[in-house]
């Protein structure tokens, strides 16, 4: 499918879906959070597709939610339509593992959009922000519950109270990023670590995910239970046997999603 904001590749596996507002430096509007929801939809539904490189441009992943949308909107026109929910309800919904790959801005609603990815890549030029106090409001997507969790309170409160932004390094000293490579190099690995995703179970894969965010939503006591039972279930599955077999044969594993 034709998207106007985003240009959606699928190779090797792989879904590599591009932000694409270059005039408004990808900023998040209706259309594109719209057209969002539905390629990471499809992307999921696709039996081809075994992870999801979610990236914008060089000069910028998101630089946030459309201000110029937003601007004259009331009250009642952002609790009605329940802005971007449904959105990133979908996004949510998404069980493939979602990658970030992070360059240039990533502020506002484009930094809760990376954080609702499953681990972000930067690259040496990204800048984080939740310069949302700046406009007179606060985050909407997620941005004051999960950079709390990602970075802690004091980094947080930091961010969102002063607006400043945070460079690459500190991004991963604070735990925001899995790792920064230099910006030329960002999508070669951003694309080499969906290819190792999508060289595992796909099964599997759905199982860690749910796994690990478990441990956002439930006590550690009920986290550890849910995933010892994941454990035990996956024991009924092939690509168990499978895996297993591959080590002890000294052999790379061909796992069948079953
Ligand atoms: N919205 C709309 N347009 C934008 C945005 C944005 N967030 N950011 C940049 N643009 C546009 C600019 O208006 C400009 O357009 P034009 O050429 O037509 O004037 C173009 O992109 C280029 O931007 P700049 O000229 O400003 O580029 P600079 O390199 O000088 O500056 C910055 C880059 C620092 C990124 C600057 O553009 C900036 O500060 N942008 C706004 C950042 C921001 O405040 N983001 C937070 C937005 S609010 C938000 O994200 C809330 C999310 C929660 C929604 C929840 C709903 C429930």
């Amino acid at each position: 499918m034709a998207y106007e904001t985003l240009i959606v590749d699928i190779n090797d596996h792989i879904a590599l879906i591009r932000l694409n507002r270059p005039d408004a430096l990808n900023a998040l509007n209706s259309a594109l959070m719209r057209e969002l929801a539905d390629a990471l939809t499809a992307a999921d539904r696709n039996d081809k597709v075994r992870c999801i490189v979610l990236t914008g441009s060089e000069k910028a992943f998101a630089a946030g939610a459309d201000i110029k949308e937003m601007a004259d909107k009331s009250f009642v026109d952002v609790f009605e339509a329940d802005l971007f929910t449904p959105e990133t309800e979908a996004l949510l919904r998404v069980r493939k593992p979602i990658i970030a790959a992070v360059s240039g801005y990533c502020l506002g609603g484009g930094c809760e959009l990376a954080m609702m990815c499953d681990f972000i890549i930067a690259s040496d030029t990204a800048k984080f922000g939740q310069p949302e106090i700046n406009l007179g409001v606060v985050a909407g997507i997620g941005g004051t519950q999960r950079l709390t969790r990602f970075v802690g309170k004091s980094k947080a409160m930091d961010m969102h109270l002063t607006g400043r932004f945070m460079d690459a390094e500190e991004a991963e000293r604070s735990g925001l990023v899995s790792r920064i490579v230099p910006a030329k190099k960002l999508m070669d690995e951003a694309m080499a670590a969906a290819a190792k995703v999508a060289e595992k179970s796909t099964l599997t894969a759905k199982v860690v995910k749910e796994s690990v965010n478990r441990s956002y939503e439930t006590t550690l006591r009920e986290g550890l239970l849910f995933e010892r039972r994941m454990f035990h279930a996956l024991f009924a599955t092939e690509d168990q046997k499978e895996g297993m077999a591959a080590f002890l044969e000294k052999r790379e594993a061909q796992f069948r999603d079953r």
